[in-house]
């Protein structure tokens, strides 16, 4: 059943978290950091991802399960939990992992996430092409884990899903 979730309750409830979106892009794209600034959490020491990681508010996946192509198939079984799709994409790189129209097999809603905007290096039209052209059909959103911009914007939008 769908219930309104506050703020307080995303970051304190333990138990299964049925609005839960799910965090899908390269390795170093910024997702376990974008993560715990969603959170209000000091982003401090995020290590590389290794495994599926469900204990947060969203599902954090390793870059390398859309990276590599016989990993793929995991990141589709993981997907059934979640409600909503975030690609990521660096914005400061020219490139994506992610094959032609990927997300557009999933049934979900998927929404773009560019990362790095504070840096000098990051291109906004290049990453909006490459999230596009990857079928992401949904809003972007252009973010720094690292100055805040664009994180409490992100976080109302996620907050607001748990009832579609
Ligand atoms: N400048 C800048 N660096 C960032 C930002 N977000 C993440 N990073 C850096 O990018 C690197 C990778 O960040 P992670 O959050 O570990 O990336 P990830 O997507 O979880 O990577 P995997 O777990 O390997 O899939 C780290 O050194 C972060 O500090 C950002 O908004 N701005
Ligand atoms: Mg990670």
């Amino acid at each position: 059943m769908m219930h309104k979730v506050t703020f307080n309750d995303m970051v304190k409830t333990s138990e299964a978290k049925p609005w839960r979106f799910m965090l899908v892009g390269g390795v170093g794209a910024g997702k376990t950091t974008l993560i715990k600034a969603l959170e209000s959490k000091t982003p401090s020491g995020v290590r590389k991802t290794q495994m599926i990681d469900y204990s947060s508010w969203g599902i954090d996946t390793p870059g390398e399960f859309v990276e590599m192509g016989h990993l793929r198939r995991v990141l589709v079984s993981t997907s059934f939990d979640a409600q909503i799709l975030v690609a990521v994409q660096d914005a400061t790189r020219a490139d994506s992992y992610f094959p032609p129209n990927y997300f557009l097999m999933f049934p979900q809603h998927t929404i773009g996430v560019l990362t790095k905007l504070d840096s000098p290096q990051a291109n906004i039209k290049q990453a909006t092409t490459l999230l596009r052209t990857a079928g992401v059909t949904g809003e972007l959103f252009c973010v720094s884990a690292l100055t805040g911009l664009g994180i409490s914007e992100l976080r109302e939008y996620l907050l607001n899903q748990n009832n579609v």
